[in-house]
């Protein structure tokens, strides 16, 4: 290198270890991304060394981010119908996954597509629980799989209840759970009450811990949470969205190609 490069290189140099340091500053007077409710998946993985975890392993392959701030819930049920339906060793060449944008354009009952633009729907976005339920439903229709689907609420119902179907989906392959629930309340983030929908990827019933596969991907990577604090986060009422709870969706059969 020349002395006249050095000379130039040396300012930019300077500036670029000022910007790293001032970087690392200010990441290192930011409050934590996860509160203490939540523990990112990435620090702890203790569960799935001796669990078959049937669900984790069909979902995690099509784990995507949701498309906007909205689109949690269109994220969360391609991510559950791709793994029914794409579990399994011989896919065609000519089978796509289900995409966002796809099944957005294929549920009418509810007015999806426009709940989870940018623009809104009448003043609002994202769906509630009936909404989320109803829209499964109409997807399992329009992608011709059989599936039985139901809304859980857990305003006057207790604990164990809501630990006995975390246990029962987790020791079924044929079941997933979607969670709408309030997502503030289990990260800690500040601004909320933000209702938010994401798969549930495992349920270890030894600890009472929750995997949400959380789709708010620009932000978070999956974290376990406590199954009571989930509960709580669940029975979270909001003015727009109401009380959250879970979405049961039973498939008649996995890894099955479409009728
Ligand atoms: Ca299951």
């Amino acid at each position: 290198m020349n002395l006249c490069l050095k000379r130039a290189l040396v300012p930019w140099i300077t500036l670029s270890l000022l910007f790293v340091a001032l970087s690392a500053a200010i990441a290192a007077d930011a409050p934590p991304k996860y509160g203490p409710k939540a523990t990112p998946l990435v620090n702890d993985h203790q569960y799935f060394r001796g669990a078959v975890a049937g669900d984790f392993w069909r979902l995690m392959p099509f784990y995507v981010p949701q498309s906007n701030d909205y689109a949690c819930s269109a994220a969360s049920i391609a991510i559950v119908f791709n793994a029914a339906i794409k579990s399994r060793a011989r896919i065609a060449e000519t089978e796509r996954n289900i995409t966002q944008d796809t099944l957005l354009k294929s549920i009418r009952n509810v007015p999806l597509r426009e709940l989870v633009s940018k623009e809104g729907f009448q003043g609002r976005h994202g769906i509630t629980l009936d909404e989320l339920r109803i829209a499964v439903e109409e997807t399992a229709r329009s992608q011709n799989v059989r599936a039985q689907v139901a809304a859980h609420r857990f305003q006057t119902r207790s604990l164990k209840e809501f630990q006995e179907i975390l246990r029962a989906n987790e020791e079924n392959p044929s079941d997933f759970l979607l969670v709408h629930f309030v997502q503030d309340d289990l990260t800690g983030a500040g601004g909320g009450p933000y209702a938010h929908v994401s798969p549930i990827g495992a349920y270890d019933s030894a600890t009472h811990r929750v995997l949400i596969l959380d789709v708010d991907r620009e932000w978070y990577s999956p974290y376990w949470v406590s199954d009571a604090d989930l509960l709580a986060a669940c029975n979270h009422v909001t003015k727009i969205w109401g009380a959250g709870g879970l979405v049961h969706i039973r498939f008649d059969s996995i890894g099955e190609p479409p009728r």
